[in-house]
């Protein structure tokens, strides 16, 4: 029978992309860009002497000849580099109020904010302000909390490394580690949950890794569109034949085809390169299942090797030298049953059978993973279960093998390397300690969900956020929202508005700020930035265009403005610094020998690489041994049989919680976000259908109600059992308890609902 119409649903058939992407990219620039920055803009992205693209962490080849092509790249770019202006005529003709019930993506699509501004309870609008007024009223705001532990100091990943340490230094002098950031969204189930087993919460691999692996896994992650240039390494991976596996709920496209925009011959021909030789979707929430059959079928695999008088497959040399616990893991292996791995992963043994076999049968395993995998309540159990895996046959910390967490946003990694983070180690305060002479607080501070809960309890008072849109990523806007309205003092530090500045405190301020893209210019002279990638690798960023407006200031001279109206009795010579960014570097390779003559490696292009002790077989665990960490029981999300898991995803149109489009072109949607993807049967077993009117109802008995209402379920190729909506939409249906136990990312990808046909 065929599938109804429904507005703005269709198959998309093509690849992934090819000359959509093109057409796609010519869009974004023609509707945001002023034409003389055009060319020089997106030129100089990821180029040796040009900027770091904001859009994703994906590390650059090392000899960047030819610009690098990425739609996604490109829209984030043109986002950022637009002509339009969100100045003081335009909040002098809108109320907060008016703006309230805008959508998230006109408001930014209003434009750079031009001018620092402060709101004006009288007339409900934001009025520009100067900055020498807006920093007095931080300070004193500031000052006045009876205990710096009652602010809160959010980190969005996009800042580069010298505003984040500066950043850092700043809130530590004043008195607190409370350090809430996007990474406490994100890949904190990777930074909590591999120290544990290897001994470093970042990825071990190089982009030349991928040269050598045999086979990469690519696990809850969605590179077609969060991480485009991904797709030019797996396809030059599978054109040389090495094995490409999928694990993911839905059949991404980037990870079936991809038409490389690198080369003409396939753009011009219009053919495609096969990405993925293996795929199989996996249940919402059944990775910890698939990962302990891909166990079982690699000791089942070296027992049989043995019996026939084999060398085994199990890296014997590896596990004995270099490993602690395999022993009680394979006793957990032995006592889970094969039954309940089919039911909790959705997949038949046989599937995790084969996949068990491509692992095993590869020299050197690459296991790539995102979201899907640390968005769980188990998140820090599923990063486990990967590394126990790969440990299992020595792939860690040798070439072309080894473990990679596709960060977010393009400095994440950056931001908490040179210290934005809650729990501080005593290298670090050891560290500030020398080079400032003032002793920074150690007890821990609150992570993001922590930093909500507090301001929600009126045990925090005031919120500073450098970037980020930090009320709509979060968990439970229905908590959220009123929280942030509670607050005493709220700082946005940003170059677009969003419905975060919106959530109206005793006093709001909005401070614009250059972005990447943009020329620094401070009193030595034009400043350069540096970030570092998924892959640890260091290097410098330089922006190229005119600033956005002549009121903008850098985020390094913004928090050292903050700082020096917040800390009459400073010891930093927060001045010095702003005036040259190298003593920034200097000072952050003082606190951080890994640092060494950091101004001289980022001379050299492509930068350096941070070293990681995991990649070269020392583990700074306890033991001194990578440890096999046992997750006990089968995790299924959902309490019962017939019951729904939804996870949240990004369009393709989207950065997080910047809407730059309503289309998902390779999931075939066009011009609207209002659509719940669900397996046809569990439509037709509740008499739902594809097209119909739906409500997502969380299935929590020990939550408060809560409800998606209204949204277009589209019968979509999606595992029985799981269901897929758009982030932020389905945050209301997540609550700020529900995260994982371990590292505290909110669980947004394990929510246990029910669906139901709307009210008429
Ligand atoms: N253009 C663009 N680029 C971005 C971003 C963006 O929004 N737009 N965001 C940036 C940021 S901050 C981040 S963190 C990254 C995010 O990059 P991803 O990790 O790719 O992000 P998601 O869209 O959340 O996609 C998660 C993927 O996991 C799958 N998935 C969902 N649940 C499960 C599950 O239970 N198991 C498995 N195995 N898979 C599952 C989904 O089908 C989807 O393919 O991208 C970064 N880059
Ligand atoms: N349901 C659900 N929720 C999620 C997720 C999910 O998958 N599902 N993902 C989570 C993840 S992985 C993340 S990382 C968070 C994202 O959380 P955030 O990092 O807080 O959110 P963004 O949407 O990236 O922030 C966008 C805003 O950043 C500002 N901005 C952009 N560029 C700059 C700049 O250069 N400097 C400054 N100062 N500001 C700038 C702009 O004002 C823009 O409006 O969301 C999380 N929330
Ligand atoms: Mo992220």
């Amino acid at each position: 029978m065929a599938k109804k119409h429904v507005q703005g649903v269709e198959d998309y058939k093509g690849a992934a992309a090819g000359w959509g992407a093109l057409k796609a990219v010519a869009d974004a620039v023609r509707g945001q860009l002023a034409v003389v920055n055009e060319t020089h803009g997106l030129l100089t992205m990821n180029q040796p002497h040009g900027f770091d693209c904001p859009g994703c962490a994906w590390p650059d080849p090392k000899h960047t000849s030819s610009f690098e092509f990425c739609e996604n790249g490109a829209k984030a770019v043109s986002w950022e580099a637009t002509a339009k202006r969100t100045t003081p005529e335009f909040f002098a003709a809108h109320t907060v109020s008016e703006l309230w019930e805008w959508h998230d993506h006109d408001l930014e699509n209003e434009g750079r904010l031009t001018h620092p501004m402060a709101y004006d309870q009288a007339s409900d609008k934001y009025l520009p302000i100067s900055w020498e007024d807006a920093m007095a009223r931080i300070g004193a705001g500031l000052r006045a909390l009876p205990d710096p532990n009652m602010a809160e100091f959010y980190t969005s990943g996009r800042c580069s490394n010298e505003a984040a340490f500066m950043y850092q230094l700043f809130v530590r002098e004043y008195g607190t580690n409370n350090f809430p950031d996007c990474s406490n969204m994100c890949h904190e189930a990777t930074s909590v949950g591999l120290p544990e087993s290897i001994g470093v919460g970042k990825g071990t691999v190089t982009l030349e890794d991928f040269d050598y692996a045999d086979a990469v896994f690519c696990i809850g992650h969605n590179p077609g569109t969060n991480h485009p240039r991904m797709l030019t390494t797996l396809r030059e991976c599978a054109k040389r034949g090495a094995a490409i596996v999928s694990i993911n709920p839905l059949r991404e496209r980037g990870l079936e085809r991809f038409t490389s925009p690198q080369h003409p011959a396939e753009m011009l021909t219009l053919s495609s390169t096969q990405i993925s030789s293996t795929y199989y979707q996996v249940k919402v929430g059944g990775d910890i299942a698939v990962l302990k059959g891909m166990m079982k079928t690699v000791v089942a695999l070296d027992a049989a090797s043995l019996a026939q008088g084999g060398p085994g497959v199990l890296d014997r040399a590896f596990i004995a030298e270099h490993t602690d616990g395999i022993e009680a893991l394979l006793a957990d292996l032995d006592a889970t049953s094969w039954e309940a791995i089919e039911k909790s992963s959705g997949l038949p043994r046989a599937d995790i059978e084969n996949l068990g076999n491509i692992y095993a049968g590869a020299k050197s395993v690459i296991i790539n993973y995102g979201m899907g995998i640390t968005q769980h309540r188990h998140g820090t159990g599923n990063v486990q279960q990967i590394a126990n895996l790969l440990m299992l046959r020595g792939n860690i910390g040798r070439p072309g093998a080894g473990i990679s967490p596709l960060r977010g946003h393009s400095n994440v990694q950056g931001d908490r390397t040179v210290g934005i983070t809650e729990v501080p180690n005593a290298a670090l305060l050891a560290g500030i300690e020398r080079t400032f002479n003032f002793k920074p607080p150690s007890a821990h501070g609150h992570d993001a969900v922590a930093s909500v809960k507090a301001i929600r309890d009126g045990r925090s008072k005031a919120l500073i956020c450098l970037g980020g849109n930090l009320a709509v990523a979060m968990s439970d806007p229905e908590a959220t929202y009123p929280a942030m309205r509670s607050l005493d003092l709220v700082v946005h530090i940003a170059t677009k508005l969003n419905r975060s500045h919106l959530l109206i405190a005793k006093e709001s301020i909005i401070l614009p700020c250059l972005g990447r893209t943009e020329i620094d210019v401070q009193a030595t002279g034009p400043q350069l930035v540096t970030v570092e990638d998924s892959m640890s690798m260091v290097h410098a960023s330089r922006g190229g265009l005119k600033p956005a407006s002549e009121h903008l200031k850098s985020e390094t001279a913004i928090v050292a403005d903050m700082a020096i109206a917040t800390l009459p009795n400073t010891k930093v010579k927060w001045l010095d610094y702003v005036a040259d960014y190298s003593k920034i570097r200097d000072a952050i390779e003082s606190v951080f020998p890994a640092f060494q003559d950091y101004n001289a490696r980022i001379k050299k292009p492509g930068g350096f690489r941070l070293r990681n002790a995991a990649s070269e077989r020392e583990w700074l665990t306890p033991s001194k041994k990578a440890q096999f960490l046992v997750f006990s029981g089968l995790y299924e999300d959902g309490p019962a049989e017939t019951a729904l898991t939804l996870t949240t995803l990004r369009s393709h149109d989207q950065y997080n919680t910047t809407i730059y489009g309503m289309n998902d072109r390779y999931r075939g949607i066009t011009g609207r976000r209002d659509v719940v993807f669900v397996n046809e049967q569990d439509l037709a077993r509740r008499g739902l259908s594809h097209g119909d009117l739906i409500d997502i109802v969380l299935d929590r008995p020990d939550s408060a109600p809560r409800a998606l209402r209204r949204v277009t379920a589209v019968a979509y190729n999606i595992p029985q059992g799981s269901v897929a909506a758009y982030y932020p939409e389905a945050n209301v249906l997540v609550s700020l308890d529900q995260h994982d136990l371990k590292s505290g990312t909110p669980a947004y990808k394990s929510i246990p609902i029910r669906i139901e046909a709307s009210a008429a």
